[in-house]
């Protein structure tokens, strides 16, 4: 058997790189039967086509990200909530294993869809870029900030007075260079690897919100394959755990030095101090009620999680 295995970034980066050791796993585990072939970001279309494709069983599995995804299961936008997840990558993937509301209650909402996350996993903490400094909510007053196509994370800019524009990350370079939308979030790998750092002359480590991907399978398919081949999907899930985590880790690490250290073109990084940051979460907290507002499931959800969080971070 063969499956497409599509991703939303390219070759070296954190999800393909998952895809690739996803597909090693699995080639092993059914002695060669099962080839998962990792698919490159643009060869099948915009992020959210390829959401389509994976409803549609043109392709078997996917990493998709929520901001892709809010228009068709709205309560998934519970990720772009900023200042919502631990302060801490270990704990927030801690949650995102353990967690009721997001594994059972918000993965019920994606199968209805025909979209079955196997896994939330994160890809770093998101920080800020701009054209210029971007250190208090001031600053975020009429700036044009890119966004992923999710309302929510639209609406998370707009309490800091910013003018969210939803694009496509394929349009994002030119976009920042000539100077369309000023500023853009993402983990720092992603920063990096895709040149953005080039067209940017400020970054701020603010760690407002952790970059949630979903490992997703067609639930029809999904529900139809063989136990034996089901277990070995699963057991696949759960060893690409810590090996996701790893990934992400290592590559934003090394790469916060190469935007320190790249004199071609430099890059101000400024680290937001926890007062500045307070500053950031008054305005967001409020944002939580429109996504309680969302639908009856949301609100449930969101209690949930936020009970969820609280556990997590006071047992550590
Ligand atoms: O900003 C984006 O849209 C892209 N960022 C990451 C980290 N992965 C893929 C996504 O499309």
């Amino acid at each position: 058997q063969q499956w497409d295995f599509v991703t939303e970034e390219y070759e070296g980066q954190v999800q393909y790189e998952y895809a690739q050791e996803f597909a090693d796993i699995m080639y092993e585990k059914s002695d060669g039967q099962i080839e998962v072939t990792p698919r490159e970001f643009g060869a099948l279309g915009s992020e959210v086509d390829q959401v389509e494709l994976l409803q549609q069983g043109e392709v078997e599995l996917a990493i998709t990200s929520p901001g892709f995804t809010g228009t068709t299961v709205h309560e998934g936008q519970v990720f772009a909530l900023q200042f919502l997840f631990p302060d801490d990558q270990d704990l927030t993937q801690q949650v995102l294993n353990g967690s009721e509301a997001l594994n059972d209650q918000l993965t019920g909402l994606f199968e209805e869809v025909n979209i079955t996350p196997l896994s939330y996993w994160t890809e770093g903490f998101m920080q800020w870029t701009g054209s210029e400094p971007l250190r208090t909510p001031d600053d975020f007053d009429g700036f044009q900030m890119r966004t992923q196509q999710s309302q929510l994370i639209g609406e998370s800019y707009k309490a800091y007075g910013a003018e969210p524009t939803p694009l496509s990350w394929g349009e994002l370079y030119t976009a920042l260079q000539q100077g369309t939308v000023d500023g853009q979030e993402n983990p720092i790998f992603f920063i990096e690897d895709a040149n953005f750092h080039e067209v940017q002359d400020h970054m701020t480590v603010s760690n407002h919100n952790s970059y949630v991907a979903m490992t997703t399978m067609n639930t029809e398919f999904y529900n139809n394959l063989d136990d034996e081949v089901r277990e070995m999907v699963e057991e696949t899930i759960e060893e690409m755990r810590p090996i996701a985590f790893e990934i992400q880790e290592e590559m934003n690490e090394e790469l916060l030095t190469e935007i320190k250290e790249n004199e071609e073109h430099p890059t101000e990084v400024y680290e937001l101090s926890e007062e500045e940051r307070e500053a950031f979460r008054e305005l967001a907290i409020p944002v939580r009620d429109s996504y309680r507002g969302i639908s009856e499931e949301a609100e449930q959800i969101l209690d949930t999680l936020e009970e969820e969080i609280e556990e997590t971070v006071e047992n550590n």
